[in-house]
């Protein structure tokens, strides 16, 4: 008897973890042709979640309620159905959850991220050292690892000049976290067969930090998939409770320009003040304290885009001709691995006005190579990128890291 009950209260809980999950069956994913801007206007008016870069005439692409389908098909516009059942994909992709396969055949969950950061230290303890960057609104901690010869003697890597790469600002870009997972085990992996790789950690320091948004990332494994912003509670405004600020509206040059948002509710929340969040402040302090850092990728999903400053203004950076010479070296050793195409250039003119973003606070503040990777796809599953592209997806990438770092290779410090 008491086995029984003991079984239905484990029922009871699976079935409320389910229930407070968000739910997306009958939501689908649109690609709208706008063709006036009173259309375009329209639309974003009725629409919460848009997904594509593209916010001018044309495409769009669209993450649509029923209800938010019924307002946009009232508009009768040209209407392609991307995502016929989101919350279908949801589920399928969770069951592959359950499948055992190794680190880059399936998404990991915070867990996991923390024990395969560990588990590369553990096994290359001269190379790898995983170290707290600071803590997030929730208390998580935020991991990063440092990778270069002789990781342990300080004096050794004084002079060698430093790159950093980052994911998951955004909560649902998964395969930021990977790919960033898959630099480091390549890396370490790597060292002692390979000469290009044996020569680039002995002459550079490389950081990586998978998950800088760690309270966003675990709600998107527990409540809802499609989270983007960090989950700080913000307060009882007009329309509910609201939490979360966009972490890559938050920076702090040029904060609270165009493209960035005051309303709370908003996905492009820019939070109440510059580096309001602590998960940018620690990111920010961590590189304020690399004196040698020279080159920097902020890792995200999707669109498969090279991106560099500016994002607050569409005037060129002085330095735009080196970051259209490396961007496309990257975007050519991207095309060399799997035939994929990513789209270089600067991110106001490439893909929207972005004031608060990362990149142009690294470059403007610190005068780093900053770059942003969209990673795949090009919108058929957008964020919700099946478990099997993963793998490809960080090669492809891979090549491109191999690229900055021979271009840093060459930034000496004295
Ligand atoms: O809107 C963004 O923050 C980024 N696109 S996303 O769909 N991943 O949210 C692009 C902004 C430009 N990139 C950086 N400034 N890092
Ligand atoms: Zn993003």
């Amino acid at each position: 008897m008491k086995k029984w009950i003991g079984l239905f209260g484990l029922l009871m809980l699976f079935v409320c973890a389910q229930a407070q999950k968000s739910d997306y069956s009958g939501w689908q994913v649109w690609r709208v042709t706008v063709k006036t801007k009173a259309q375009l206007d329209t639309l974003l008016e009725k629409v919460q979640d848009v997904w594509s870069h593209e916010v001018g005439l044309g495409d769009i692409d669209v993450c649509l309620s029923p209800k938010e389908q019924a307002m946009v098909r009232s508009m009768r516009l040209p209407i392609r159905v991307l995502i016929s059942d989101v919350g279908a994909v949801i589920q399928s992709q969770e069951s592959d959850f359950q499948i055992q396969g190794d680190l880059f055949s399936q998404y990991q969950n915070y867990d996991q991220v923390i024990l395969a950061m560990r588990n590369l230290q553990r096994q290359y303890p001269n190379l790898v050292e995983m170290f707290l960057i600071g803590t997030s609104t929730a208390g998580r901690p935020i991991y990063g690892l440092r990778i270069t010869r002789g990781v342990r003697q300080q004096r050794l890597y004084s002079n060698r000049p430093a790159v950093l790469f980052n994911g998951c600002q955004h909560a649902r870009e998964w395969v930021t976290v990977s790919t960033n997972l898959y630099i480091a085990y390549q890396l370490a992996g790597l060292y002692g067969s390979n000469t290009q790789i044996t020569d680039l950690l002995g002459r550079l320091e490389v950081y990586i930090v998978p998950v800088v948004n760690p309270d966003g990332y675990v709600f998107t494994w527990t409540n809802n998939r499609l989270w983007r912003k960090n989950r700080r509670y913000l307060g009882n405004f007009q329309n509910g409770p609201a939490y979360g600020v966009d972490l890559n509206r938050n920076w702090g040059y040029e904060w609270g320009g165009q493209g960035s948002s005051s309303n709370v509710y908003s996905e492009t929340y820019r939070g109440p003040s510059p580096m309001s969040e602590v998960e940018t402040r620690r990111l920010a302090q961590l590189m304020a304290s690399l004196p040698n850092l020279r080159a920097h990728i902020d890792f995200h999903s999707y669109s498969q885009l090279i991106l560099w400053p500016w994002s607050y203004t569409s005037t060129l950076t002085v330095s735009d001709p080196t970051f259209s010479a490396v961007g496309n070296q990257m975007r050519l050793a991207i095309e060399g691995v799997h035939g994929m195409n990513y789209t270089p250039g600067p991110v106001y003119t490439t893909i929207y006005p972005a004031a608060g973003a990362i990149l142009d606070w690294v470059y403007g503040v610190h005068r780093v190579l900053s770059f942003c990777i969209e990673l795949r796809d090009e919108g058929q599953f957008g964020f919700l990128l099946p478990a099997d592209q993963i793998r490809p997806t960080a090669e492809e990438n891979f090549a491109a890291v191999l690229e900055l770092l021979e271009w840093t290779k060459g930034r000496f410090v004295f």
